[in-house]
């Protein structure tokens, strides 16, 4: 069975040309995001057997995810098609220096009838890892429904569970967030959150909200990314830092997905807090170099590369 398992809505991302505010964009790159499968993409560009579960309309922009995620080489034997209800759409600029601009066509997609049945004992089978974010409670009733079941048939499976809530302020007010997200970080054994998620999920600072959980919840491991992307792994025996590797920014979005995969790679291969955090900032740090939430992504030979060149220069 695969390594790790991610599930969500993936979809179809016109990217404008860099440069132009979206509204006055006229070429559009063809791509794929969702935060779900980002990670999952990351984790298969790193050589791991990593699924994504979700569901696409029966229509050539599902199509065209599907093909974009199997070339990556992630899992998609468990996705669906739906023939009723379309792929979700998402339109975005990218700037380096200011807020990414973001339209959805989301509402009623494919996705958002995610459902737990879809998520099978089959479909998570000796799997070691499942990662589930804060978004796909979001969209829908059933699709938190799905992932309540996502997290119970990873325990069941014996399977550790990531979250990284991935709070999207588009997706529903502050107080939906609290309600819905936040209770699913005490659910989690690995939380991934950046410092303005833990104030606004858990009222507290980056390291009291990241005591809480390891005191009250069940994290054995809290990793919080700070404002100025540095990152710190919280565990009962101590803490970890790393600082951002400085490289030259062209589109900012798929960081946190990055990041995620690289730190998950490293933890499902047993290596110690201080290199599993620099492996994240790395492979984070490719991603944002490159347009697009994936393209950047590398393979294990190019991080350990990348890391190597990285450290060198900080010697
Ligand atoms: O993490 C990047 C995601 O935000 C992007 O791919 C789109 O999943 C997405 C979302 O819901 O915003």
């Amino acid at each position: 069975g695969p390594e790790a398992v991610t599930c969500g809505e993936a979809m179809l991302l016109m990217l404008a040309e860099p440069g132009l505010p979206l509204e006055r964009a006229t070429h559009f790159r063809r791509s794929v995001a969702g935060a779900e499968s980002n990670v999952a993409a990351g984790l298969a560009r790193l050589g791991h057997w990593a699924r994504w579960i979700g569901r696409v309309g029966d229509d050539p922009a599902g199509e065209a995810v599907l093909r974009e995620l199997r070339a990556d080489g992630v899992d998609v034997s468990c996705a669906e098609m739906d023939p009723e209800s379309p792929t979700g759409l998402l339109l975005r600029d990218s700037h380096p220096r200011r807020a990414v601009d973001v339209q959805y066509y989301r509402t009623g997609s494919a996705a958002s009838l995610l459902s737990p049945a879809q998520i099978t004992p089959e479909a998570l089978a000796g799997v070691r890892l499942v990662h589930v974010t804060g978004i796909t409670p979001m969209l829908s009733e059933d699709a938190e429904q799905a992932t309540h079941a996502l997290i119970e048939g990873a325990r069941q499976a014996g399977a550790t569970v990531c979250f990284d809530p991935n709070v999207r302020r588009k997706l529903g007010t502050d107080h939906e967030w609290i309600r819905r997200v936040g209770p699913l970080l005490r659910e989690a054994d690995l939380v991934l959150a950046g410092e303005e998620e833990i104030e606004l999920l858990l009222g507290a600072g980056p390291d009291e909200g990241a005591k809480a959980l390891l005191t009250l919840g069940r994290a054995g491991t809290v990793v919080v990314k700070h404002r100025d992307h540095s990152a710190v792994a919280h565990t009962a025996e101590g803490q970890w830092r790393q600082e951002p590797f400085e490289v030259p920014v062209t589109d900012p979005v798929g960081a946190g997905d990055a990041f995620a995969a690289g730190w998950l790679s490293a933890r499902l291969r047993g290596l110690d807090h201080q290199r599993a955090l620099a492996e994240a900032a790395c492979v984070a740090a490719l991603v944002v170099q490159a347009p697009g939430d994936i393209d950047g992504l590398p393979t294990a030979a190019a991080r350990d590369r990348a890391l190597a060149a990285f450290t060198r220069g900080t010697d």
